[in-house]
Protein backbone atom coordinates (compact mmCIF):
# COMPACT_ATOMS: atom_id res chain seq x y z
CA UNK A 1 0.00 0.00 0.00
CA UNK A 2 1.17 3.42 -0.44
CA UNK A 3 0.46 6.81 1.28
CA UNK A 4 -0.14 10.35 -0.13
CA UNK A 5 -0.20 13.47 2.05
CA UNK A 6 -1.31 16.11 0.95
CA UNK A 7 -0.37 19.60 3.41
CA UNK A 8 -2.50 21.89 1.89
CA UNK A 9 -3.66 25.48 2.79
CA UNK A 10 -6.09 24.70 4.92
CA UNK A 11 -5.83 21.15 5.93
CA UNK A 12 -3.36 18.26 6.16
CA UNK A 13 -4.60 15.02 4.92
CA UNK A 14 -3.91 11.78 4.03
CA UNK A 15 -5.07 8.42 1.93
CA UNK A 16 -3.87 5.42 1.29
CA UNK A 17 -4.39 2.98 -1.79
CA UNK A 18 -4.11 -0.41 -2.54
CA UNK A 19 -2.77 -0.93 -6.54
CA UNK A 20 -3.69 -4.96 -6.17
CA UNK A 21 -7.54 -3.69 -5.44
CA UNK A 22 -7.93 -0.23 -7.19
CA UNK A 23 -8.69 0.89 -3.47
CA UNK A 24 -8.48 4.09 -1.83
CA UNK A 25 -8.06 2.22 1.42
CA UNK A 26 -8.13 4.47 4.20
CA UNK A 27 -8.62 8.39 4.51
CA UNK A 28 -7.80 11.01 7.38
CA UNK A 29 -7.96 14.73 7.39
CA UNK A 30 -6.70 17.41 10.16
CA UNK A 31 -8.05 21.07 9.46
CA UNK A 32 -5.60 23.46 10.91
CA UNK A 33 -8.33 25.58 12.27
CA UNK A 34 -10.34 23.48 13.97
CA UNK A 35 -8.17 20.77 15.32
CA UNK A 36 -5.23 23.34 16.28
CA UNK A 37 -7.02 26.59 17.13
CA UNK A 38 -3.78 27.42 19.58
CA UNK A 39 -2.33 28.89 16.29
CA UNK A 40 -4.98 30.95 15.73
CA UNK A 41 -5.27 30.29 12.37
CA UNK A 42 -9.01 29.11 11.10
CA UNK A 43 -8.14 29.23 7.66
CA UNK A 44 -4.72 27.88 7.75
CA UNK A 45 -2.79 31.27 7.85
CA UNK A 46 -2.10 34.31 10.17
CA UNK A 47 -4.94 36.37 9.93
CA UNK A 48 -4.23 40.28 9.50
CA UNK A 49 -1.01 40.63 7.73
CA UNK A 50 0.37 44.28 6.89
CA UNK A 51 0.81 45.22 3.73
CA UNK A 52 -0.25 41.82 1.46
CA UNK A 53 1.68 39.60 3.98
CA UNK A 54 0.12 36.53 4.34
CA UNK A 55 1.99 33.82 6.71
CA UNK A 56 1.25 30.92 8.65
CA UNK A 57 3.09 28.76 11.59
CA UNK A 58 5.81 25.78 10.15
CA UNK A 59 4.74 24.68 13.74
CA UNK A 60 1.17 23.89 12.71
CA UNK A 61 2.07 21.77 10.22
CA UNK A 62 4.28 19.62 12.02
CA UNK A 63 1.33 18.89 14.91
CA UNK A 64 -0.95 18.49 12.18
CA UNK A 65 1.20 15.60 10.86
CA UNK A 66 1.92 14.34 14.10
CA UNK A 67 -1.83 14.32 15.01
CA UNK A 68 -2.84 12.68 11.08
CA UNK A 69 -0.46 10.09 11.40
CA UNK A 70 -1.89 9.18 14.79
CA UNK A 71 -5.46 9.03 12.93
CA UNK A 72 -4.24 7.09 10.62
CA UNK A 73 -2.34 4.43 12.95
CA UNK A 74 -5.62 4.10 14.84
CA UNK A 75 -7.31 0.83 13.72
CA UNK A 76 -4.88 0.39 10.56
CA UNK A 77 -1.08 -1.12 10.60
CA UNK A 78 1.04 1.34 9.23
CA UNK A 79 3.65 -1.48 8.74
CA UNK A 80 1.54 -2.21 5.02
CA UNK A 81 2.64 0.96 3.64
CA UNK A 82 5.63 0.53 1.48
CA UNK A 83 6.04 4.22 0.33
CA UNK A 84 4.77 7.29 1.00
CA UNK A 85 4.99 10.89 -0.91
CA UNK A 86 3.99 14.44 -0.28
CA UNK A 87 2.00 17.14 -1.83
CA UNK A 88 2.25 20.53 -0.22
CA UNK A 89 0.39 23.92 -1.13
CA UNK A 90 2.97 25.63 -3.59
CA UNK A 91 5.50 28.73 -3.11
CA UNK A 92 5.55 28.48 0.60
CA UNK A 93 8.88 28.45 1.98
CA UNK A 94 10.04 27.13 5.56
CA UNK A 95 13.89 28.55 6.52
CA UNK A 96 16.16 26.45 8.52
CA UNK A 97 19.77 26.44 10.42
CA UNK A 98 22.25 24.01 10.09
CA UNK A 99 21.30 22.04 12.71
CA UNK A 100 18.40 21.33 11.20
CA UNK A 101 19.21 17.63 9.77
CA UNK A 102 20.88 16.55 12.83
CA UNK A 103 17.58 17.57 14.59
CA UNK A 104 15.71 15.05 12.18
CA UNK A 105 18.38 12.35 12.36
CA UNK A 106 17.93 12.61 16.77
CA UNK A 107 14.31 12.76 16.73
CA UNK A 108 13.45 11.32 20.37
CA UNK A 109 9.59 9.32 19.21
CA UNK A 110 8.78 10.11 22.70
CA UNK A 111 8.48 13.75 22.04
CA UNK A 112 6.56 15.98 19.31
CA UNK A 113 8.09 17.04 16.13
CA UNK A 114 7.21 20.61 16.71
CA UNK A 115 8.98 20.77 20.06
CA UNK A 116 12.22 18.99 18.46
CA UNK A 117 11.91 20.42 14.84
CA UNK A 118 11.07 24.46 15.74
CA UNK A 119 13.82 25.38 17.36
CA UNK A 120 16.10 24.88 14.27
CA UNK A 121 13.43 27.70 12.34
CA UNK A 122 14.89 30.87 11.54
CA UNK A 123 12.37 32.97 9.99
CA UNK A 124 9.68 32.22 12.54
CA UNK A 125 6.60 32.40 9.97
CA UNK A 126 6.49 31.01 6.31
CA UNK A 127 4.89 33.06 3.63
CA UNK A 128 2.47 31.63 1.69
CA UNK A 129 1.32 31.57 -1.85
CA UNK A 130 -1.55 33.79 -0.89
CA UNK A 131 1.28 36.45 -0.14
CA UNK A 132 1.30 40.05 -2.40
CA UNK A 133 3.71 42.13 -0.23
CA UNK A 134 6.85 41.53 -2.87
CA UNK A 135 6.02 43.63 -5.62
CA UNK A 136 9.23 45.59 -5.11
CA UNK A 137 11.30 42.82 -4.93
CA UNK A 138 9.64 41.22 -7.83
CA UNK A 139 11.05 44.52 -9.97
CA UNK A 140 14.35 43.97 -8.34
CA UNK A 141 14.49 40.91 -9.29
CA UNK A 142 13.39 40.95 -12.53
CA UNK A 143 15.91 44.33 -13.27
CA UNK A 144 18.65 42.68 -11.94
CA UNK A 145 18.06 39.52 -14.19
CA UNK A 146 17.83 41.54 -17.44
CA UNK A 147 13.81 41.97 -17.30
CA UNK A 148 10.65 40.27 -16.72
CA UNK A 149 10.91 38.22 -20.57
CA UNK A 150 13.76 36.80 -19.33
CA UNK A 151 13.39 35.99 -15.62
CA UNK A 152 9.87 33.83 -17.74
CA UNK A 153 12.11 32.52 -20.05
CA UNK A 154 14.11 30.99 -17.41
CA UNK A 155 12.07 30.40 -15.17
CA UNK A 156 8.69 29.61 -16.86
CA UNK A 157 6.81 32.74 -15.32
CA UNK A 158 7.77 36.48 -14.52
CA UNK A 159 8.67 37.94 -11.05
CA UNK A 160 5.40 36.88 -9.05
CA UNK A 161 4.68 38.47 -6.02
CA UNK A 162 3.83 34.78 -4.40
CA UNK A 163 6.39 32.49 -5.88
CA UNK A 164 9.30 31.55 -3.36
CA UNK A 165 12.36 33.88 -4.98
CA UNK A 166 10.80 37.43 -4.46
CA UNK A 167 9.70 35.65 -0.61
CA UNK A 168 13.33 35.11 -0.18
CA UNK A 169 14.65 38.42 -1.39
CA UNK A 170 12.34 39.96 1.09
CA UNK A 171 13.69 38.19 3.69
CA UNK A 172 16.95 38.99 2.95
CA UNK A 173 16.14 42.11 2.93
CA UNK A 174 14.56 42.48 6.12
CA UNK A 175 16.41 40.24 8.49
CA UNK A 176 20.20 39.72 6.73
CA UNK A 177 21.20 38.30 10.28
CA UNK A 178 18.73 35.73 9.79
CA UNK A 179 19.16 35.35 6.26
CA UNK A 180 22.41 34.71 6.92
CA UNK A 181 21.82 32.03 9.99
CA UNK A 182 19.40 30.64 7.47
CA UNK A 183 21.40 26.90 6.09
CA UNK A 184 18.55 25.81 4.18
CA UNK A 185 15.16 26.34 2.75
CA UNK A 186 12.66 24.58 2.04
CA UNK A 187 8.81 24.43 -0.06
CA UNK A 188 6.20 23.20 2.11
CA UNK A 189 6.23 19.95 0.41
CA UNK A 190 9.99 19.31 0.41
CA UNK A 191 9.99 20.35 4.36
CA UNK A 192 7.37 17.97 5.34
CA UNK A 193 8.87 15.50 2.87
CA UNK A 194 12.49 16.23 4.72
CA UNK A 195 10.79 15.66 8.57
CA UNK A 196 9.71 12.14 7.20
CA UNK A 197 12.39 11.04 5.82
CA UNK A 198 14.81 12.42 8.48
CA UNK A 199 17.28 14.36 6.62
CA UNK A 200 17.06 17.34 3.96
CA UNK A 201 15.56 15.98 0.68
CA UNK A 202 15.95 17.40 -2.71
CA UNK A 203 13.20 19.81 -4.35
CA UNK A 204 11.35 18.34 -7.07
CA UNK A 205 10.77 19.82 -10.43
CA UNK A 206 7.75 20.32 -10.35
CA UNK A 207 7.26 22.80 -6.99
CA UNK A 208 10.75 23.89 -7.82
CA UNK A 209 9.43 25.59 -10.83
CA UNK A 210 7.36 27.56 -8.57
CA UNK A 211 9.97 30.05 -7.05
CA UNK A 212 11.27 31.88 -10.15
CA UNK A 213 14.76 30.19 -9.03
CA UNK A 214 14.82 26.83 -11.48
CA UNK A 215 15.83 26.96 -15.00
CA UNK A 216 13.24 25.03 -17.12
CA UNK A 217 16.18 24.22 -19.63
CA UNK A 218 18.78 22.80 -17.23
CA UNK A 219 16.39 21.65 -14.36
CA UNK A 220 19.14 23.01 -12.29
CA UNK A 221 18.99 26.30 -10.03
CA UNK A 222 19.74 29.20 -12.68
CA UNK A 223 23.04 31.53 -11.51
CA UNK A 224 21.20 34.82 -12.76
CA UNK A 225 17.85 34.46 -11.03
CA UNK A 226 19.96 32.97 -7.79
CA UNK A 227 22.44 36.54 -7.70
CA UNK A 228 18.95 38.36 -8.48
CA UNK A 229 17.21 37.41 -5.64
CA UNK A 230 19.74 36.98 -2.48
CA UNK A 231 23.71 36.31 -2.07
CA UNK A 232 24.96 32.74 -1.18
CA UNK A 233 21.60 31.33 -2.14
CA UNK A 234 22.77 28.58 -4.09
CA UNK A 235 24.78 27.00 -0.92
CA UNK A 236 21.10 27.32 0.75
CA UNK A 237 18.64 25.25 -1.39
CA UNK A 238 18.80 21.33 -1.79
CA UNK A 239 19.44 20.34 -5.48
CA UNK A 240 16.74 19.80 -7.66
CA UNK A 241 15.58 16.77 -8.85
CA UNK A 242 13.09 14.61 -10.57
CA UNK A 243 9.81 14.06 -8.82
CA UNK A 244 10.44 10.14 -9.05
CA UNK A 245 13.47 9.97 -7.00
CA UNK A 246 13.60 8.10 -3.95
CA UNK A 247 14.92 9.92 -1.38
CA UNK A 248 15.41 7.33 1.65
CA UNK A 249 14.08 5.20 3.96
CA UNK A 250 11.47 6.57 6.85
CA UNK A 251 12.73 8.12 9.85
CA UNK A 252 12.64 5.56 13.01
CA UNK A 253 10.65 8.48 14.76
CA UNK A 254 7.67 7.56 12.07
CA UNK A 255 8.30 3.53 12.38
CA UNK A 256 8.56 3.75 16.34
CA UNK A 257 5.72 5.90 16.47
CA UNK A 258 3.26 4.89 14.36
CA UNK A 259 4.18 1.45 13.20
CA UNK A 260 5.73 2.13 9.80
CA UNK A 261 8.07 -0.40 8.63
CA UNK A 262 11.38 0.54 8.55
CA UNK A 263 12.01 -0.33 4.90
CA UNK A 264 8.84 1.94 4.19
CA UNK A 265 10.50 4.54 1.21
CA UNK A 266 10.25 8.29 1.13
CA UNK A 267 9.52 9.70 -2.71
CA UNK A 268 9.97 13.02 -3.58
CA UNK A 269 7.02 15.58 -2.70
CA UNK A 270 5.71 17.74 -4.86
CA UNK A 271 3.54 20.60 -5.46
CA UNK A 272 -0.22 20.45 -4.89
CA UNK A 273 -1.17 21.40 -8.41
CA UNK A 274 1.64 19.39 -10.26
CA UNK A 275 0.36 15.95 -7.67
CA UNK A 276 -3.52 17.09 -8.44
CA UNK A 277 -2.46 16.60 -12.53
CA UNK A 278 -1.45 13.06 -11.42
CA UNK A 279 -4.08 12.84 -9.07
CA UNK A 280 -6.79 13.76 -12.43
CA UNK A 281 -5.06 11.44 -14.41
CA UNK A 282 -4.39 14.46 -16.59
CA UNK A 283 -0.36 13.59 -17.02
CA UNK A 284 -0.33 13.20 -20.91
CA UNK A 285 -1.11 16.48 -22.89
CA UNK A 286 -4.93 16.80 -23.86
CA UNK A 287 -6.71 16.55 -20.87
CA UNK A 288 -6.85 19.74 -19.15
CA UNK A 289 -7.83 19.97 -16.05
CA UNK A 290 -9.76 23.10 -14.23
CA UNK A 291 -10.33 23.66 -10.80
CA UNK A 292 -13.13 25.77 -9.55
CA UNK A 293 -12.22 27.11 -5.61
CA UNK A 294 -11.79 30.26 -4.31
CA UNK A 295 -9.41 30.88 -6.69
CA UNK A 296 -9.97 29.11 -9.83
CA UNK A 297 -7.35 27.26 -11.63
CA UNK A 298 -6.22 25.85 -15.36
CA UNK A 299 -3.80 23.12 -15.68
CA UNK A 300 -2.53 20.77 -18.35
CA UNK A 301 0.77 18.42 -19.23
CA UNK A 302 2.42 20.32 -22.06
CA UNK A 303 4.25 18.64 -25.26
CA UNK A 304 6.42 20.78 -25.47
CA UNK A 305 7.83 23.82 -22.96
CA UNK A 306 6.00 26.81 -24.11
CA UNK A 307 5.66 30.28 -21.68
CA UNK A 308 3.04 32.64 -21.83
CA UNK A 309 3.89 35.48 -23.82
CA UNK A 310 1.99 37.73 -21.46
CA UNK A 311 3.11 36.72 -18.26
CA UNK A 312 -0.01 35.73 -16.68
CA UNK A 313 0.72 31.89 -16.98
CA UNK A 314 3.35 29.71 -15.11
CA UNK A 315 4.93 26.42 -16.35
CA UNK A 316 6.00 24.14 -14.10
CA UNK A 317 7.69 20.46 -14.16
CA UNK A 318 4.93 17.54 -14.86
CA UNK A 319 5.64 14.77 -12.18
CA UNK A 320 5.17 12.25 -14.84
CA UNK A 321 8.08 13.90 -16.70
CA UNK A 322 8.04 17.03 -19.00
CA UNK A 323 6.07 20.40 -17.88
CA UNK A 324 2.83 21.27 -17.38
CA UNK A 325 1.38 24.91 -17.78
CA UNK A 326 -0.87 26.26 -14.51
CA UNK A 327 -2.99 29.60 -14.53
CA UNK A 328 -4.69 30.50 -11.53
CA UNK A 329 -7.68 33.30 -11.39
CA UNK A 330 -8.32 34.77 -8.63
CA UNK A 331 -11.82 35.78 -9.23
CA UNK A 332 -13.01 31.90 -8.44
CA UNK A 333 -15.64 31.62 -6.09
CA UNK A 334 -14.89 34.87 -4.78
CA UNK A 335 -16.68 36.45 -8.05
CA UNK A 336 -20.00 33.80 -7.94
CA UNK A 337 -20.19 33.93 -4.35
CA UNK A 338 -20.46 37.61 -4.61
CA UNK A 339 -22.77 38.00 -7.82
CA UNK A 340 -24.89 35.17 -5.52
CA UNK A 341 -24.70 37.63 -2.48
CA UNK A 342 -25.56 40.87 -4.37
CA UNK A 343 -28.48 39.03 -6.06
CA UNK A 344 -29.79 37.32 -3.09
CA UNK A 345 -29.98 33.81 -5.14
CA UNK A 346 -29.29 30.60 -3.73
CA UNK A 347 -26.93 27.94 -5.75
CA UNK A 348 -29.95 25.85 -7.23
CA UNK A 349 -31.07 29.52 -8.56
CA UNK A 350 -27.92 29.52 -10.33
CA UNK A 351 -28.74 26.64 -12.50
CA UNK A 352 -32.32 27.13 -12.18
CA UNK A 353 -33.13 30.59 -12.93
CA UNK A 354 -30.11 31.64 -14.38
CA UNK A 355 -28.55 29.09 -16.82
CA UNK A 356 -31.85 27.53 -17.63
CA UNK A 357 -33.88 30.87 -18.34
CA UNK A 358 -31.24 32.68 -20.62
CA UNK A 359 -30.02 31.36 -24.36
CA UNK A 360 -26.17 30.36 -25.00
CA UNK A 361 -24.15 34.15 -25.60
CA UNK A 362 -26.79 35.56 -23.11
CA UNK A 363 -28.47 38.28 -25.95
CA UNK A 364 -24.71 39.30 -26.40
CA UNK A 365 -24.72 41.12 -22.70
CA UNK A 366 -20.87 39.98 -21.31
CA UNK A 367 -19.27 40.84 -18.12
CA UNK A 368 -15.66 40.93 -17.37
CA UNK A 369 -16.00 38.89 -14.37
CA UNK A 370 -13.93 40.73 -11.73
CA UNK A 371 -15.11 41.76 -8.68
CA UNK A 372 -11.74 42.80 -7.00
CA UNK A 373 -8.41 42.59 -8.43
CA UNK A 374 -7.40 39.74 -10.53
CA UNK A 375 -4.03 37.88 -11.43
CA UNK A 376 -4.98 37.03 -15.15
CA UNK A 377 -5.43 39.38 -16.62
CA UNK A 378 -3.31 41.50 -14.12
CA UNK A 379 -5.19 44.13 -13.16
CA UNK A 380 -7.08 46.28 -10.38
CA UNK A 381 -10.57 45.78 -11.16
CA UNK A 382 -12.95 47.21 -8.60
CA UNK A 383 -16.30 46.22 -10.16
CA UNK A 384 -17.31 44.04 -13.27
CA UNK A 385 -17.78 45.60 -16.57
CA UNK A 386 -20.35 45.24 -18.17
CA UNK A 387 -21.71 45.55 -22.07
CA UNK A 388 -25.16 44.99 -23.57
CA UNK A 389 -28.19 45.88 -22.99
CA UNK A 390 -29.31 48.92 -20.89
CA UNK A 391 -30.86 46.77 -17.85
CA UNK A 392 -27.97 44.52 -18.04
CA UNK A 393 -25.36 47.09 -17.86
CA UNK A 394 -27.15 48.67 -14.74
CA UNK A 395 -27.20 45.59 -12.95
CA UNK A 396 -30.79 44.31 -13.44
CA UNK A 397 -31.58 41.36 -15.00
CA UNK A 398 -30.68 38.31 -12.02
CA UNK A 399 -30.72 35.64 -14.66
CA UNK A 400 -28.52 37.47 -17.29
CA UNK A 401 -25.87 38.60 -13.95
CA UNK A 402 -25.64 35.21 -13.79
CA UNK A 403 -25.23 34.09 -16.82
CA UNK A 404 -22.96 36.41 -17.89
CA UNK A 405 -20.05 36.00 -14.80
CA UNK A 406 -20.18 32.09 -15.87
CA UNK A 407 -19.85 32.60 -19.29
CA UNK A 408 -17.08 36.20 -18.87
CA UNK A 409 -15.47 33.03 -16.17
CA UNK A 410 -14.98 30.40 -18.69
CA UNK A 411 -14.50 32.92 -21.96
CA UNK A 412 -11.75 34.28 -20.28
CA UNK A 413 -9.97 30.85 -18.99
CA UNK A 414 -10.55 30.18 -22.96
CA UNK A 415 -8.72 33.52 -24.01
CA UNK A 416 -5.96 33.24 -21.15
CA UNK A 417 -5.27 29.25 -22.23
CA UNK A 418 -4.51 29.73 -25.50
CA UNK A 419 -1.21 30.11 -25.53
CA UNK A 420 -0.42 26.67 -24.51
CA UNK A 421 -1.36 26.06 -28.23
CA UNK A 422 -3.57 23.01 -27.62
CA UNK A 423 -7.23 22.19 -27.37
CA UNK A 424 -8.78 20.58 -24.94
CA UNK A 425 -10.09 17.11 -26.13
CA UNK A 426 -11.19 16.38 -22.57
CA UNK A 427 -11.67 18.52 -19.40
CA UNK A 428 -11.65 17.04 -16.04
CA UNK A 429 -13.78 19.41 -13.82
CA UNK A 430 -13.16 19.70 -10.09
CA UNK A 431 -13.84 21.83 -6.39
CA UNK A 432 -17.14 22.69 -5.35
CA UNK A 433 -18.67 24.42 -8.10
CA UNK A 434 -17.76 21.27 -10.68
CA UNK A 435 -21.03 19.81 -9.47
CA UNK A 436 -23.36 21.98 -10.74
CA UNK A 437 -24.63 20.41 -13.70
CA UNK A 438 -24.97 23.86 -15.60
CA UNK A 439 -22.08 25.13 -15.02
CA UNK A 440 -20.24 21.86 -16.17
CA UNK A 441 -22.37 22.27 -19.78
CA UNK A 442 -21.18 25.12 -19.77
CA UNK A 443 -17.49 24.57 -19.74
CA UNK A 444 -18.09 21.81 -22.09
CA UNK A 445 -19.76 24.26 -24.66
CA UNK A 446 -17.43 27.04 -23.92
CA UNK A 447 -14.23 24.91 -24.51
CA UNK A 448 -16.32 22.92 -27.24
CA UNK A 449 -15.12 19.70 -25.12
CA UNK A 450 -16.25 16.58 -23.60
CA UNK A 451 -16.20 17.50 -19.25
CA UNK A 452 -16.10 14.60 -17.34
CA UNK A 453 -16.23 15.27 -12.81
CA UNK A 454 -14.41 13.24 -9.83
CA UNK A 455 -15.42 11.79 -7.22
CA UNK A 456 -12.28 12.41 -5.82
CA UNK A 457 -12.48 16.12 -3.66
CA UNK A 458 -8.20 15.25 -3.10
CA UNK A 459 -6.56 14.74 -6.22
CA UNK A 460 -3.57 16.43 -4.51
CA UNK A 461 -3.54 13.95 -1.84
CA UNK A 462 -4.55 10.34 -4.54
CA UNK A 463 -1.73 12.13 -6.49
CA UNK A 464 1.01 12.19 -3.77
CA UNK A 465 0.08 8.23 -3.18
CA UNK A 466 -0.17 7.44 -7.05
CA UNK A 467 3.45 9.31 -7.24
CA UNK A 468 4.70 6.88 -4.22
CA UNK A 469 3.57 3.85 -6.12
CA UNK A 470 4.52 4.77 -9.59
CA UNK A 471 8.30 5.29 -8.23
CA UNK A 472 8.51 2.16 -7.02
CA UNK A 473 7.73 0.44 -9.95
CA UNK A 474 3.98 0.40 -10.16
CA UNK A 475 2.77 1.43 -13.99
CA UNK A 476 1.34 4.76 -13.59
CA UNK A 477 -0.72 4.66 -16.41
CA UNK A 478 -2.43 1.94 -15.03
CA UNK A 479 -2.84 3.34 -11.37
CA UNK A 480 -4.62 6.34 -12.95
CA UNK A 481 -7.11 3.73 -15.02
CA UNK A 482 -7.94 2.04 -11.64
CA UNK A 483 -8.00 5.28 -9.74
CA UNK A 484 -8.86 8.06 -11.72
CA UNK A 485 -12.38 7.83 -12.47
CA UNK A 486 -15.06 10.11 -13.44
CA UNK A 487 -17.89 9.84 -11.30
CA UNK A 488 -21.02 7.53 -12.80
CA UNK A 489 -23.15 9.58 -15.38
CA UNK A 490 -21.04 12.82 -15.03
CA UNK A 491 -19.65 13.06 -18.20
CA UNK A 492 -21.15 15.50 -20.45
CA UNK A 493 -20.75 16.28 -24.34
CA UNK A 494 -20.18 19.70 -25.96
CA UNK A 495 -23.03 21.16 -28.09
CA UNK A 496 -21.18 21.35 -31.44
CA UNK A 497 -24.38 23.94 -32.34
CA UNK A 498 -22.72 26.65 -30.02
CA UNK A 499 -19.19 26.14 -31.27
CA UNK A 500 -19.53 29.44 -33.48
CA UNK A 501 -21.84 31.30 -30.63
CA UNK A 502 -19.16 31.11 -28.07
CA UNK A 503 -16.02 32.02 -30.75
CA UNK A 504 -17.86 35.00 -31.29
CA UNK A 505 -19.00 35.63 -27.40
CA UNK A 506 -14.62 35.25 -27.38
CA UNK A 507 -14.14 37.88 -29.94
CA UNK A 508 -16.36 40.33 -28.03
CA UNK A 509 -14.88 39.46 -24.63
CA UNK A 510 -11.15 39.96 -25.80
CA UNK A 511 -12.42 43.53 -27.53
CA UNK A 512 -14.41 44.39 -24.43
CA UNK A 513 -11.61 43.57 -22.22
CA UNK A 514 -8.95 45.37 -24.52
CA UNK A 515 -11.50 48.50 -24.62
C1 LIG B 1 -0.45 28.02 -7.64
C2 LIG B 1 -0.90 28.55 -6.34
C3 LIG B 1 -1.92 27.78 -5.56
C4 LIG B 1 -1.24 27.04 -4.43
C5 LIG B 1 -2.19 26.61 -3.33
O1 LIG B 1 0.46 28.83 -8.28
O2 LIG B 1 -0.46 29.56 -5.88
O3 LIG B 1 -2.68 26.93 -6.37
O4 LIG B 1 -0.52 25.95 -4.93
O5 LIG B 1 -3.02 25.62 -3.65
Amino acid sequence: MFLGLDSSTQSLSAIVIDPASGQIVREVSVNFGAALPAYNSPSGFIPGGKDGEVHADPRMWLDALDLALKQLADGFDLSKIEAIASSGQQHGSVYLDARFEQRLADLDSAKSLKEQVAPALTRATAPIWMDTSTGAECAEIAAAAGGNAEVCRISGSIAIERFTGPQIRRFYKQDPTAYERTSVIHLVSSFIGSVLAGKNIEIDHGDGAGMNLLNLHSLDWDDTLLDATAPGLRGKLPPAATSTTIAGFISPYFAQKYGFSSDCQIVLSTGDNPSSLVGMGATTPGTMVISLGTSDTFFAAMEKSVTDPQGFGHVFGNPAGGFMSLICFRNGSLAREALRDVLGLDWSAFDRSGLAATPAGNDGNLMLPFFGPEITPRRDFSAPIRKGSTEFEAGGNPPAQVRAVLEGQFLNMRLHSQWIGEKAKLIRLTGGASQNDGIAQLVANIFQAPVERFAIANGAGLGAALRAAHALGHDLTALQASFCKPAAGSRLEPDASLAGTYDQALAGYKALLSA
